[in-house]
């Protein structure tokens, strides 16, 4: 007999509300970053299973492969519907973790030398006949990056049979330098507070920071550092020891070490010394007990960080020391332990007239071949301060007897905060990849120590991560926490191929989703740099905060803080002269690279700015002059922008309603601001230069007195 029809409507609202829990229950808020394992198109699915039914841990597993094979667990139950069994005998499907030394190594054709520690081996193979997934690797670090690895491949919709991969890093050191205070802000943080509770800490462990392990050993990032390189000295203290140590405890699993920045005048602060000299043996004393204090609690702490003599932090220049003498001193307390001592190159000082862009060079050159061995220097980009383009530092590659540690900026100071969309993969490559001149080839090289044995060497990247729900303050922020994991442990891999391994594991697998994405990604900095910085330019930003234009700025106390320090544009032309004839910055390159930047014709147009001060009519390569170029750059950066809207809006098939609309409004803010930043700079240099607008650009939308009266005191990120 039928059921009446009430009973059924009911059943059917009952079935409808039980589907959509779990969907209300797991919002896509962004949390889940590029871990979201969702599940894969049947067809694929259905190919995965059977291939993919149990593993195997290797003999003896201590808690870092117990960590993997949970991940494993959890990633194949998201994509194919079932976690793997474990088992502890081998059955077709297993995934068989082998570390160095097990005889089924070479049954399954695996070899894992040249690896090193950390690398690992991903292959189909056959042990006793069974068809097996093997992750190799000579540690279960290894594995656990194994781990990822396969997940990372399955999440991007690839087949699982013939598996044959290697991969390991050229870098040891891959670095994430939180700028948190401790009382939660984030100095550059566009995502909320602080992810360390220092209040709660030690008692309240919050599960999060076991996600925030999983997130960065998942792309092979093994260290990082917790407090800001403005340093409060309290962090030194044991009530704060005790807190870094139950981070430390938290992040141990994921191979991730802790590492503290160290504020050089701690001695005085908080040991009640009367100095921080270097050469002073107290002092020296005083930091060996303090890295004794430190080891006892966390024996595998990393190192410090230090920012010393640098926009008012204390140093060894305050006594007349070097900074080899600085750091030596560190690295002797810390050497015992094995620790290591990231030492900033990022210095420039008001007294000193010379081209900022030549202070740090000037003053670490020489330096050369002077610090001890388990000293790394950790150097920007590039000579001034993260911008949307800049040159290479001329450090790489000019002190061959010194490690030196690249230093990146993830979060976007300068690139339009949390809200633009402005994909760093490409801006990392660009540096990576640009031959130095020296011997020893490109930056990326030079940090990979090539031909060096085995010193010391590392990636740093300033973090994006906050305690936002979505971690980095946008979903497309995400991709810069990837992609600089990615590229600090692979140097060579492409930004798009990045990019598109980001795309497929974030929104979906599917070719029309991964398409658009990427695309958005590829042309995103360039669309910033066209409308911010265009042609070389730098250093524009409103002060303090950086938020919007104020290429008019010419009255702050110091002078290389004023935007008009930069440009030097007047009626006669633009750009900073670094050239012979002008700051002669160029010399500081290797001498082909010197000869290529130091004449107008041989520097690139997106670099001539930086390098010449050169009159409006000037011819860019293109043939248009530099007045027309520059104008139609702007023009390019607000029609790029408009491009990307455009393509974000053939994703909303692919894209969970969530993340669709907030990525699309942030779409709209970045339209805005990409149009105000064209609007200001163009009613500025007009008023500079005096010359009419190009036929057809469009007038700005208002006078530049509006522009200029604009503040924003309450913009995030701040420092101090
Ligand atoms: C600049 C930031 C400032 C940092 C400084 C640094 O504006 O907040 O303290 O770099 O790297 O980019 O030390």
């Amino acid at each position: 007999m039928a059921r009446p029809i009430i009973t059924r409507v009911r059943r059917l609202l009952i079935a409808m509300a039980v589907l959509l829990l779990p969907a209300a229950a797991s919002a896509e808020d962004g949390f889940r970053l590029w871990l979201r394992y969702a599940p894969l198109a049947e067809a694929e699915a259905a190919a995965i299973r059977p291939a993919l039914t149990a593993i195997m841990l290797p003999p003896e597993p201590g808690p870092v492969a117990a960590v993997a094979a949970a991940e494993l667990e959890r990633g194949l139950a998201g994509m194919v519907g079932r976690a793997p069994i474990r088992t502890t005998r081998l059955q077709a499907g297993t995934i068989l973790m082998l570390r160095e030394g097990d005889p089924r190594l070479r049954e399954a054709g695996v070899d894992l030398r040249g690896l090193g520690d950390e690398g690992f081996v991903l292959r189909s193979a056959s042990v006793g006949s069974v068809p097996v997934t093997v992750i190799g690797a000579r540690t279960e670090q290894g594995l656990l990056y194994g781990s990822f690895g396969l997940l990372r491949h399955l999440g991007q919709g690839r087949a699982i049979d013939v598996l044959d991969l290697r991969s390991a890093p050229k870098v040891r050191l891959r670095v994430l330098n939180h700028w948190d205070n401790l009382d939660g802000h984030v100095e550059r943080g566009y995502a909320g507070d602080s992810l360390w509770d220092w209040w709660l800490l030690p008692d309240w462990r919050d599960p999060r920071l076991t996600d925030y392990a999983r997130a960065n050993a998942s792309i092979g990032i093994n260290g990082t550092v917790l407090n800001n390189v403005n340093a409060s000295a309290e962090i030194l203290t044991p009530r704060y020891l005790e807190k870094v140590a139950a981070i430390a405890d938290m992040l141990r699993p994921y191979g991730i070490k802790v590492y503290l920045s160290a504020r050089f005048s701690a001695p005085i602060e908080i040991g009640g010394l009367q100095s921080a000299d270097p050469v002073d043996p107290a002092v020296g004393r005083w930091w060996a007990q303090t890295a004794n204090r430190i080891y006892a609690r966390i024996p595998d702490f990393g190192g410090f960080l230090v920012k010393a003599n640098s926009e008012g932090q204390p140093g060894p220049g305050d006594y007349g020391r070097s900074h080899a003498e600085g750091a030596n001193m560190l690295a002797r307390a810390l050497a015992p332990h094995g620790g290591v001592v990231m030492w900033r190159a990022f210095v420039y000082s008001e007294t000193d007239a010379a081209d900022r862009a030549k202070q740090a060079y000037a003053e670490f050159q020489p330096l050369d071949g002077r610090f001890d061995d388990n000293v790394i220097v950790q150097v920007k980009n590039g000579a001034i301060d993260f911008q949307p383009r800049e040159p290479f530092h001329p450090l790489f590659g000019a002190m061959p007897q010194t490690p030196l540690m690249l230093e990146l900026q993830i979060t976007k100071e300068y690139l339009g905060f949390a809200t633009h969309i402005a994909y760093l993969g490409t801006l990392f490559e660009e540096v990576l990849d640009t031959d130095t001149g020296h011997p020893a080839g490109t930056v990326a090289d030079v940090v990979a120590g090539s031909g060096q044995g085995d010193r010391l060497t590392g990636i740093a990247g300033v973090a994006n991560i906050g305690d936002d729900r979505d971690w980095s303050g946008s979903t497309f922020n995400q991709a810069n926490w990837y992609a600089f994991g990615r590229l600090a442990w692979d140097a060579a891999l492409p930004a798009d191929e990045i990019a598109r391994e980001w795309a497929a594991q974030t929104f979906s697998p599917r070719a029309e989703a991964i398409a658009p994405v990427t695309d958005i990604l590829m042309m995103s900095r360039e669309a910033v740099v066209d409308y911010m910085t265009p042609l070389g330019l730098a250093h524009l930003m409103a002060t303090d905060h950086h938020y919007g234009p104020g290429p008019w700025v010419g009255d702050l106390a110091r002078p290389e803080w004023n935007p008009t320090y930069y440009h030097r544009a007047d009626r006669e032309g633009i750009g900073f002269d670094r050239s012979v004839t002008g700051s002669n910055a160029v010399s500081q390159y290797a001498p082909a690279v010197a000869r290529r930047f130091g004449d107008p014709a041989t520097t690139p147009d997106n670099l001539l700015l930086w390098f010449h001060h050169l009159p409006w009519d000037h011819r860019l390569s293109t043939g248009e002059t530099l007045w027309a170029g520059l104008i139609a750059r702007y023009d390019r950066g607000v029609a790029r922008v408009a491009e990307m809207d455009r393509l974000w809006s053939r994703t909303r098939p692919f894209v969970d309603a969530e993340r669709h609309a907030k990525t699309a409004t942030f779409l709209d803010i970045q339209a805005n601001e990409a149009r105000w930043w064209r609007d200001a700079s163009v009613a500025y240099f007009q008023s500079v230069s005096e010359l009419p607008l190009p036929p057809g650009a469009a007038p700005p939308a208002h006078n530049l007195d509006h522009y200029k009266s604009l503040t924003f005191p309450h913009a995030p990120g701040r420092g101090d």
